[in-house]
């Protein structure tokens, strides 16, 4: 493993861009459940598909607000880790990330691709262009939008729906650009987000995966490292250290 993270580390020391593309692992070790961490107790007789997409928002409008009313609840007390603060604070890494906690940012990283949305915002669902910031520890039930009467939803991305464009474009660009892509937590599951690895990997990047688990993203002559982000993500990216 040694061995595997002074590969890592080198790569890095080597790059010029470092895309950081992440996934909820992340901000596991910040007590943020994953995205199917998340359905667990009352949640956990529900379909993900169906929670986090337009038709089940339009079915039950009320209980999808209350799921993520719970989510914001527990998101307001959590604070970023060391793998955030070493993704936040080297200066050739730009962040590309799935997360909608705001946590990369509140470990003071600059310019963070936010794929799919963020949690601290409120939208109107039918379309409006009514958008809020929301205060986490008191989030709001449902409500009609004051400037339409829509439903207002969290401002993050469903199943189904596109991602927003300004992200995607900036995304493909760092992605065909980097030097090394570093994966870090996540499954690798969720498209089109997915693909920017072989996007990267066909342009001729690196590709670093970090996950306590091996995860698509390993496969192809990537370097897998199986363990925790705090303690693999410092380790590589910053050069001063051991
Ligand atoms: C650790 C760790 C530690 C734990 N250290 N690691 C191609 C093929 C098939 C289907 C599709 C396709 N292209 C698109 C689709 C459909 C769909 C899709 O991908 N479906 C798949 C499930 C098959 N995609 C979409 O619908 C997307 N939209 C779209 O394609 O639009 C097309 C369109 C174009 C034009 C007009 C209209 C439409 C949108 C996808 C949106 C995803 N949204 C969610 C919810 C966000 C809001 C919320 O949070 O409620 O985003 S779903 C959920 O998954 C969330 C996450 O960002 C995303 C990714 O999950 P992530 O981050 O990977 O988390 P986990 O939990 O899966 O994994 C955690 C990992 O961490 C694990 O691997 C652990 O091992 C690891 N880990 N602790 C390191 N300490
Ligand atoms: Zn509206």
């Amino acid at each position: 493993m040694q061995g595997q993270i002074d590969l890592a580390r080198r790569l890095v020391r080597d790059a010029e861009l470092v895309a950081a593309l992440s996934g909820a692992g992340l901000s596991a070790e910040s007590g943020i459940p994953t995205f199917r961490e998340a359905l667990d107790g009352l949640w956990e007789r529900h379909d993900p598909r169906r929670l986090a997409s337009p038709q089940g928002f339009e079915n039950d409008p009320a209980m999808v607000v209350e799921w993520y009313a719970e989510r914001r609840r527990s998101l307001a007390g959590a604070i970023p880790n060391q793998a955030h603060d070493a993704l936040a604070r080297h200066e050739r890494v730009v962040n590309l990330t799935q997360n909608v906690d705001g946590l990369l940012d509140r470990a003071g990283a600059s310019a963070v691709v936010h794929l799919h949305g963020d949690l601290a915002t409120d939208v109107c669902h039918a379309g409006c262009g009514f958008a809020e910031r929301i205060d986490l520890a008191d989030p709001p039930s449902l409500r009609a939008c004051p400037r339409c009467g829509g439903a207002i939803r969290p401002g993050v991305v469903w199943f189904g729906e596109a991602l927003p464009a300004e992200a995607w474009r900036r995304a493909e660009v760092v992605s065909t650009a980097c030097d090394v892509m570093l994966v870090v937590g996540t499954s690798g599951t969720v498209y089109p987000v997915a693909g920017l690895v072989d996007l990267a990997r066909d342009a001729g990047a690196q590709v670093i995966v970090v996950n306590t688990e091996p995860t698509p993203a390993g496969r192809g002559g990537a370097v897998e490292l199986i363990g925790k982000a705090t303690e693999l993500v410092p380790p590589i990216l910053d050069q001063t250290l051991g």
